[in-house]
């Protein structure tokens, strides 16, 4: 069956994808035997209202504000012909893993109920925000750095829009225009979207139309009413295989999954197969990229058919690690709790 809504352009298969009013969730089981990336026909979508389709040939970024001495804009060619840099980067929703206040702690959190599939890790190309702001020059009182995207504006909120300190604006933050080596697909924010490295998917702007350099702190819905106090993304993992899988008993097998954090590099990842008595450190694979993610691997032999629960627990290397249960919160953000991960051991 294919599920499509007319606000997302990309087709949204029902083996890829989970969706959820304008936003479709990938199904973990989609990243096996997948590569490090994420493929576009799969990655997460998350849009306030619709994908718009822009015309790159009147398209153009304005930069100004009271923080640059001289504002401009740039055409889509002139940004490809500037410096550019690659990143291999997760981008991942505030909500990723909401469902969970719910299903494993009992206290439901309102908004979209986000398996852990609202997370997606791309090769990003573009143009180094800093390159952009030293060529409009940036001025010593600048303060932060509000990107504006060219979506329909959201209920009475206005366009989306959140702005950004100017030191991580100065530090790795990228005006991508290319998603694993093709333009950025238009639900992916084409022409040009930001890419923020280890933030809330909200950073990351889509749809980019204008960047305001201030003089003094900003202020709008984005970092007041949504996503106000949350910057780096929490530790999570999850297994590349469906909810409740089928799992025959004669193994052994191959259980594959993957680890992230915000905050820096995946260190350790153990993995329960028994509920949560016993853990045994998963086998790391592939690359280990701060800020992407980490591919792990635990070969197991089920010793009896019936339900079984899954659980894989990653420590990054500032020390964080998943802990049985996450704090409340308000709007749902931050679940960083080991998810119970339901599988059925089938005769065969
Ligand atoms: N202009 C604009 N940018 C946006 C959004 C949006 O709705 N409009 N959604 C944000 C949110 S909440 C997330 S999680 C990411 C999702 O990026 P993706 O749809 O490419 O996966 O884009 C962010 N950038
Ligand atoms: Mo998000």
């Amino acid at each position: 069956m294919n599920q499509v809504t007319a606000t997302i352009v990309k087709p949204l298969p029902d083996h890829l994808f989970r969706v959820h009013g304008l936003n479709a969730e990938m199904r973990w089981e989609a990243m096996s035997g997948e590569g490090y990336h994420t493929p576009i026909d799969r990655f997460f979508v998350r849009n306030h209202t619709s994908t718009p389709i822009i015309d790159v040939t009147t398209w153009r970024l304005r930069v100004h504000g009271a923080g640059v001495r001289r504002p401009r804009e740039f055409g889509y060619e002139q940004l490809r012909a500037m410096p550019s840099r690659t990143f291999d980067v997760a981008i991942e929703c505030a909500g990723n893993g909401r469902r969970f206040y719910g299903t494993q702690q009992n206290d439901a959190a309102p908004g979209t109920q986000w398996g852990l599939g609202g997370i997606g890790v791309a090769r990003w190309r573009g143009v180094p925000l800093k390159v952009l702001l030293k060529e409009v020059g940036l001025l010593p009182g600048a303060v932060d750095v509000l990107p504006t995207g060219l979506d329909a504006p959201f209920e009475d909120y206005g366009h989306v829009r959140r702005p950004l300190p100017i030191g991580k604006a100065m530090d790795d933050v990228l005006v991508a225009y290319e998603m694993n080596g093709e333009p950025l697909p238009p639900d992916h924010g084409f022409p040009v979207r930001l890419v923020v490295p280890g933030w809330v998917g909200i950073a990351s702007i889509k749809w980019l139309g204008d960047i305001e350099v201030s003089s003094t702190t900003l202020f709008t819905p984005w970092n007041t009413v949504f996503y106000p106090d949350v910057t780096t993304q929490p530790v999570k993992s999850a297994f590349e295989l469906p909810w409740n899988a089928r799992l025959p008993l004669m193994g052994p097998h191959i259980l594959r999954g993957r680890s992230w954090s915000g905050q820096g590099r995946i260190v350790r990842v153990e993995v329960s197969l028994d509920g949560g008595l016993t853990w045994r450190q998963a086998e790391h694979h592939g690359q280990h990229l701060a800020r992407a993610w980490l591919p792990w691997h635990i070969s197991w032999a089920p010793r009896h058919t019936g339900p079984h629960v899954l659980m894989a627990r990653a420590t990054d290397e500032t020390g964080a690690t998943q802990p049985p249960v996450t704090p409340r919160h308000p709007y749902g953000y931050a679940f960083d709790a080991v998810v119970r991960h339901p599988i059925e051991v089938v005769n065969g």
